[in-house]
């Protein structure tokens, strides 16, 4: 749905986003940081080339959509092997093996999780200290990495958002899908579906669109509208600042969603529930109390993790936010409080 705008809110917008894009500057990595990283990404690449020559390796996740905050470091790299079965056994057994290769290559705290959802390896790189998650044929992360990366080069407001969202999210800890708060990933597709559903729209919806770009992967079709150039300038009808959508974002999450029936997608325009989906009753351990559709793998909710004092702790922290922006005296005092860890 469109969300309606926000109650009016006493701070002068165009102050408020003055200090917001400086922050975002201070925020995203500088060059300096971009080429340390690339330099730990071609270290880790050569390493993993010469330990499995046959395999492709790729990296993913932020610091290949250039949604990453700087100096954050780490890396999320997949190991692309062929005749390797789609099953979560078949990739542990890999990622067990690979974790006494690293742990001989003189990798430092080498922890494989060979059991998990989507099995993984992490170390830490001793020459540049990057830590880096290994996983194995993860094609799904690889594509919807390009999803969010095509999106935010059709409006570099997403991009902000999405800095601005994260650096408030660790800060208020709520990033932490381990704990029963919601991953960063999950807050870009938050901050996608929030731009797609302006009015008038900031981000189309790249799925509904005549796809470019094609792959299927396992039983998920995963096509989309890739032509970014062609879409460049989409979002120009829609004049709000990064202050204005920002606000927005947080009174949309405080006030507008409806968490008890509705469903976060990024994939159609048209609203989602939760008994569309069948995600109305608890499985196991996977409960659908804030509910966000993967753009691809359509089963699953990235949300399964959140669990019940999660989502009170995320539904409050919205509430806070927008509180602290309407209420504050200035934009300076409104950045401080809606930042305090
Ligand atoms: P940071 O900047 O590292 O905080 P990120 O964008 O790299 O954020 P994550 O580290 O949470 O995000 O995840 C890395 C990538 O892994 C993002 C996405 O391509 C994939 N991914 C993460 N969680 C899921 C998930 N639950 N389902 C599918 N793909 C996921
Ligand atoms: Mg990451």
């Amino acid at each position: 749905g469109t969300p309606s705008l926000p109650p009016p809110i006493r701070l002068d917008l165009s102050d408020l986003d003055a200090r917001l894009m400086q922050l975002v500057q201070q925020l995203a990595p500088s060059a300096e940081q971009r080429a340390r990283q690339q330099q730990a990404w071609a270290a880790v690449q050569g390493l993993l080339q010469a330990l499995w020559p046959q395999a492709g390796v790729h990296l993913f996740g932020s610091a290949a959509n250039e949604l990453d905050i700087g100096g954050s470091n780490d890396l999320d790299v997949c190991l692309e092997l062929e005749g390797v079965e789609e099953t979560k056994e078949a990739r542990g057994e890999i990622i067990s093996q690979l974790g006494e290769q690293l742990e001989q290559a003189g990798m430092l705290n080498v922890f494989a999780i060979p059991r998990a959802r989507m099995p993984v390896v992490k170390f830490e790189h001793p020459e540049t200290g990057y830590q880096v998650d290994i996983t194995v044929n993860n094609r799904l992360a690889v594509v919807n990495t390009k999803l969010l990366r095509d999106y935010a080069a059709i409006d570099p407001r997403l991009r902000s958002l999405v800095l601005l969202v994260k650096h408030w999210a660790k800060r208020r800890r709520c990033n932490d899908a381990y704990v029963g708060t919601l991953s960063s990933y999950a807050y870009v597709l938050m901050c996608i579906s929030h731009l797609q559903a302006r009015s008038p729209p900031v981000l189309p919806v790249l799925q509904e669109m005549e796809p470019t770009h094609r792959r299927t992967i396992g039983n998920w079709c995963c096509g989309f509208c890739d032509d970014t150039s062609a879409l460049a300038g989409f979002g120009r009808g829609n004049g709000e600042s990064v202050a204005a959508l920002l606000a927005c974002f947080f009174y949309y999450w405080a006030h507008q969603h409806d968490f008890r029936r509705g469903v976060v997608t990024v994939r159609q325009s048209s609203a989602m529930t939760k008994a569309m989906k069948g995600w109305t009753t608890r499985v196991g351990l996977e409960r659908h109390l804030f509910c966000i559709e993967d753009p691809f793998e359509l089963s699953h909710d990235l949300g399964r993790t959140v669990h019940a004092e999660g989502c009170d702790k995320l539904r409050h922290e919205f509430r806070r936010a927008w509180d602290v922006l309407r209420h504050a005296g200035s934009s300076s005092q409104a950045l401080q409080e809606l930042l305090a860890e």
